[in-house]
């Protein structure tokens, strides 16, 4: 499988504006901010351009409603600056730079003011319904089972308007809705309208329906379901199902413009209404049931006959629960045709070759009506090649088909996502599958390739574990009755993801989230949303409450996201010192699950505690100084500076030695600074005989595996970090990948040649943790990065590092201001490297040799400063290609 290639930059001799965003997405609808901010990136061809001035414009109704005026500078965004924004209004803006060129983009705004709101949260009275009561066999739902839950409901308004002009819809529900309108779907996004703490925030979407409007009666519709709010989620079923509430609800606004220019505006109330239809059942563990013989043709249409409907009940008028949705919603990216398929014994096994998260697409054919159509939906096949799914735990991941008898029949499930790679289907022979691949449309913001096939294969596997589990909120896994936002897994995997996709919309809104949840002393949740109230405080976990909103501040150079995080990152280090004064992170460790899933060692929890306080009241500090608060930052400074002095008393001795003396316990030590300069080499020195004396086996867990690459090639130790990238005994990414994995494994021991499948009871082949290699394949191996200090990529830093098995690598990613690319061959005894440096960025490059004196660049000397194995020279915007001597 190939990943998905970045999209072209505009090229050319002039400076150019491209790739416009407001609030960090293309063309949002529903922006709800009164001022967004509005980004471009910069291409150019030319070397050394930069952008010297911009001016933006912003019109609405063909009004000029802000022009910025030349602004002098660098800034490749600006926060919107002119007459208030009105609810559901376009505006269009264009950037202007000097020298240069111009492009051009829009926004739609969402509902500006709460009092706007009109429509009232619709459901259905459950006095008056029946559970679903599907036939009591194994193919029973157990959510349905346990907990009655009532089938998804159908709901329809038709409106008569006079003629339109436009029509926008504001769209939500607690639990997942698809919209329809005319006979329509509306949109493409699934799982609507996504994940957040709902208790707080539900989102909601803004669609543009003008053209399915038409000129007569319209009829607006959904189909509601339960999803996160009332549906299973996590795995205990007893506590966890209809966890927000106990029936999904529907939230409609219809805004209509007339050539006039006057307003009708429509919500949801108890003029709707409402039945059940051949959707019996659907939750996104257990999966669906669609039964075909129960469709009420033209249901969503103007002239249906709706007389047997009972009207909607009203629920209440919450609005203040009410935000814009921020981010893209998760969509169908992609469709995979099944590399095998294999009939046997009334059951069919389709193998898709890849891990996903997502659904199948199923035709059906010859089928007599009532025939029941059954897919299970697994990781892997057991050693007979039936469907393996112990490692699902309870989560059912089974969706029924019960078919109208037509010749030939399509069913795709709405309301549930798999992680699966494998489909079973029994019930009928005649059957076709596709595989839908679901993910949170995060933009393609990087591409990294080498000469090895095993280490492509392994940034693929990454890439697919960010896909199937960047499902609305970042989560552990797809598959199993979990698929949880656990914080350190998103924290650990940040830097990767950030090199993969553009996720800065995502992890902004997550983070809003996770500011809901923190509690009222400052604990961090262990997941968030939070749904276990008990786990909070964790070590390596809550710290995610510090590391993201720094980590995203210095890739995407919005400071936004500190200002609005510094409270909370303060309670949240306040909250660990409080409890533990002699800065020793002992108490109030919540569920210290220590350097989780490491392999064969233990590394000492105090350790890892007390590396990760210090980070955390670091970036604190740090974030307080952008912010301006400069007693906030001394405070936080000094504060690190005495965790430093009491982790060096606890925990370093004379000799350099850390407490435990395992790999991530000198990882973590020297990655944060915990280690006093002159001790350092000794310290390094026994985290290389540590890896050397297990013949370099890596023994890291989450905390510490992300960490290996960097700390490794950072002290000068690449042919080691090598190693471990090329290993394939257990335990190491190789292993997984020889025996076939299409994604990053939960656990090293996932499948042993020894024990087979690893423990049931916690086996997911699709999580991301032990993938946070990626940011080293990216900022190491092809050598992308940028200078200590340095924030939104401005002052590049190529360093790329030639070496094991590789004879080139690759990467290009689009920093805020354009397009960096780093690569690099070996050709005998030359090593030559291409870089691309966007316009106004500052680089430095470190061109690999064996010869300082050797570097040329288009044939031509080149000045620079020898730095380790290296000449390192600055260069401005454009392209340059160096050439130097290289020995292996
Ligand atoms: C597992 C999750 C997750 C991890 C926690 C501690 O259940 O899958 O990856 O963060 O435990």
């Amino acid at each position: 499988m190939v990943n998905p290639s970045l999209p072209e930059v505009p090229a050319g001799d002039a400076l150019r504006p491209y790739d416009l965003r407001c609030e960090h997405r293309g063309t949002p609808l529903g922006i709800g901010t009164p001022v967004p901010r509005l980004s471009w990136r910069l291409a150019s061809d030319r070397r050394g351009d930069a952008q010297d001035a911009y001016r933006i414009r912003v019109h609405s109704r063909g009004a000029l409603v802000w022009d910025s005026g030349w602004v002098e500078g660098q800034d490749v965004s600006a926060d919107y600056g002119g007459a208030p924004l009105a609810s559901f209004t376009r505006y269009t803006w264009r950037v202007e730079t000097r020298p240069g060129g111009a492009a051009e983009s829009w926004f739609e705004t969402g509902v500006m003011h709460q009092d706007e709101w009109v429509a009232a949260w619709i459901g259905h009275d459950p006095e008056t319904e029946p559970p679903f009561e599907p036939p009591t066999d194994e193919g029973e739902p157990r959510s349905a089972r346990t907990a009655g839950l009532p089938a998804p409901r159908y709901f329809r308004r038709v409106l008569d308007l006079p003629p339109v002009t436009a029509v926008r819809i504001a769209c939500t529900a607690r639990g997942l809705y698809e919209l329809r309108v005319n006979g329509h779907r509306v949109g493409d996004g699934e799982l609507t309208p996504g994940w957040t703490d709902y208790r707080q925030r539900v989102p909601y979407q803004v669609y543009d329906v003008t053209d399915l409007a038409g000129d007569g009666p319209l009829c607006v519709a959904a189909i509601l379901a339960d999803g996160w709010w009332s549906g299973s989620l996590g795995w205990d079923m007893r506590q966890q199902a209809q966890r927000y509430g106990r029936r999904p609800q529907l939230l409609v606004q219809l805004v209509a413009e007339h050539e006039n220019g006057s307003r009708t505006v429509v919500g949801t109330d108890g003029r709707w209404r409402e039945s059940t239809g051949p959707l019996r059942h659907a939750d996104l563990l257990m999966g669906e049931w669609y039964d075909a013989r129960l469709e009420q043709p033209g249901w969503d249409l103007p002239g249906f006959d709706d007389s047997s409907w009972a009207p909607a009940g009203v629920v209440d008028t919450a609005h203040d629960v009410l935000v814009p949705s921020a981010a893209e919603p998760v969509r169908v990216t992609q469709d995979l045709v099944p590399v095998d398929v294999r009939p046997g014994d009334g059951r069919t096994i389709v193998d898709l070759g890849q891990n996903i998260a997502g659904r199948v697409r199923l035709v059906v054919r010859g089928a007599p009506a009532g025939a029941r159509i059954t897919l299970r939906h697994g990781e892997a096949l057991d050693d007979d090649g039936g469907l393996y799914t112990a490692n699902l735990r309870s989560a059912e991941a089974t969706d029924h088909y019960v078919a109208a008898g037509a010749p030939v029949e399509t069913f795709e499930p709405r309301f549930t996502v798999h992680g699966f790679r494998y489909v079973e289907v029994s019930g009928h022979t005649d059957v076709e599958v596709v595989g839908r691949v679901m993910h949170s449309d995060t933009p393609v913001a990087g591409e990294f390739s080498c000469s090895d096939d095993m280490v492509r294969r392994l940034m693929s596997n990454i890439r697919w574990s960010q896909r199937g589990n960047f499902v609305s909120v970042p989560t552990d896994c797809p598959q199993r009755d979990e698929r949880l936002g656990w914080t350190a897994d998103a924290q650990v995997f940040l830097p990767t993801a950030c090199y993969n996709a553009d996720v800065a919309a995502f992890f902004t809104d997550w983070l809003a989230d996770l500011r809901c949840a923190q509690t009222a002393e400052g604990a961090v949740p262990d997941v968030v949303p939070h749904v276990m109230t008990e786990r909070h405080g964790t070590p390596g976990w809550g710290d995610a409450a510090t590391v993201v909103p720094w980590h995203l501040y210095r890739v995407y150079g919005d400071e936004r996201v500190l200002r609005d995080s510094l409270p909370s990152m303060r309670r949240w280090v306040d909250h660990v010192e409080r409890h533990n004064p002699d800065l020793i992170w002992r108490n109030r460790t919540g569920s210290h699950y220590g350097d989780w899933l490491q392999a064969g060692v233990r590394t000492s929890r105090e350790v890892m505690a007390t590396a990760y306080f210090a980070l955390s009241a670091e970036l604190t500090s740090k974030a307080a100084a952008v912010v301006g608060d400069v007693a906030a930052s001394a405070h936080y400074a000094g504060l690190r500076s005495r965790i430093g002095d009491a982790f060096v008393r606890a925990f370093v001795s004379a000799d350099g030695r850390v407490t435990g003396d395992t790999q991530t316990g000198y990882l973590l030590a020297l990655a944060h600074g915990l280690i006093p300069e002159p001790l350092v080499p000794a310290a390094v020195g026994h985290l290389v005989a540590d890896l050397e004396d297990r013949g370099r086996r890596l023994t890291t867990g989450f905390a510490g595996v992300g960490l290996l690459g960097p700390v490794l090639s950072a002290h000068g130790h690449h042919d080691l970090a090598y190693s471990l990238l090329h290993d394939d005994r257990y335990p190491s990414w190789g292993y997984s990948i020889k025996r076939g994995a299409t994604t990053i494994w939960e656990r090293w021991d996932g499948w042993t040649e020894e024990g087979g499948f690893g423990p049931v009871a916690m086996n997911s082949f699709n999580h991301y943790a032990l993938g946070s290699v990626g940011a080293w394949l990216y900022g190491g191996v092809a050598g992308i990065g940028q200078e200590e200090g340095s924030v939104g990529f401005r002052r590049p830093l190529i360093r790329p590092l030639p070496g094991g098995r590789l004879r080139w690598a690759a990467a290009s990613y689009d920093t805020p201001l354009g397009r960096l690319g780093s690569q690099w061959e070996v050709e005998g005894d030359t090593l030559r490297l291409e870089v691309r440096i966007p316009p106004g960025a500052e680089a430095t490059v470190h061109v690999p040799t064996t010869d300082p004196a050797s570097v040329r660049e288009s044939g031509t000397p080149v000045t620079g400063e020898a730095v380790g194995g290296a000449l390192a020279c600055r260069v401005a915007s454009g392209r340059y290609e160096f050439t130097a001597a290289w020995a292996r």
